[in-house]
């Protein structure tokens, strides 16, 4: 199997979320899961930077709902970090309808909703890497080395050849 490297990756905490407090309980799970947080801001969005972030969806007719929703409260942006972390955290955000995500992950623990889904999650390596430059400059990402990755992590995994 190919060589497991550690990935970022970015997380929208959405305007529901934060309305309805859940931002620490969100971060908190992410860190908890052992995902090293390497950027953090808030910010509010615009039209501009939604048209793009929302590509696929901007033809769609609830794309002005979306549009509204996103730009009218700030967000929280994360950028994460760890092995596999584009996929791990799609895990942890469960499916898009929050009513039909399995109960464990954040969108079936924290939704009913389709919109108002509580977090946004990259979904492939290379939507993380547009999507961070999108939302991070340079200097807001962060390196640093985690005293506890010794502890969520076994020694050399993701350095060596995987083969399970
Ligand atoms: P994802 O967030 O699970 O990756 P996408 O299909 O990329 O799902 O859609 C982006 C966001 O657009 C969703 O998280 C949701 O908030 C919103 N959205 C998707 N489909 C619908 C819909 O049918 N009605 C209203 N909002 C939708
Ligand atoms: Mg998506």
């Amino acid at each position: 199997m190919a060589k497991k490297r550690q990935e970022r990756t970015l997380v929208i905490i959405k305007p529901d979320a934060l309305n309805r407090g859940l931002a620490g309980e969100i971060i908190h799970r992410f860190e908890r899961k052992g995902l090293k947080i390497v950027g953090i801001k808030m910010i509010q969005l615009d039209d501009i930077i939604l048209a793009e972030h929302y590509a696929h969806l901007v033809d769609q007719p609830f794309f002005p709902r979306i549009a509204k929703f996103m730009s009218e409260w700030p967000v929280i942006v994360m950028a994460l970090e760890g092995l596999e972390a584009v996929n791990s955290v799609r895990l942890l955000t469960g499916e898009t309808l929050g009513r039909h995500a399995d109960a464990g992950t954040i969108r079936g623990d924290y939704s009913m909703s389709v919109q108002a889904n509580i977090v946004h999650a990259s979904d492939s390596i290379e939507n993380a890497r547009k999507e961070l430059a999108r939302f991070f400059k340079p200097e807001e990402l962060f390196d640093w080395n985690c005293l506890d990755s010794q502890a969520i992590y076994a020694e050399g995994e993701g350095e060596e050849d995987d083969d399970e």
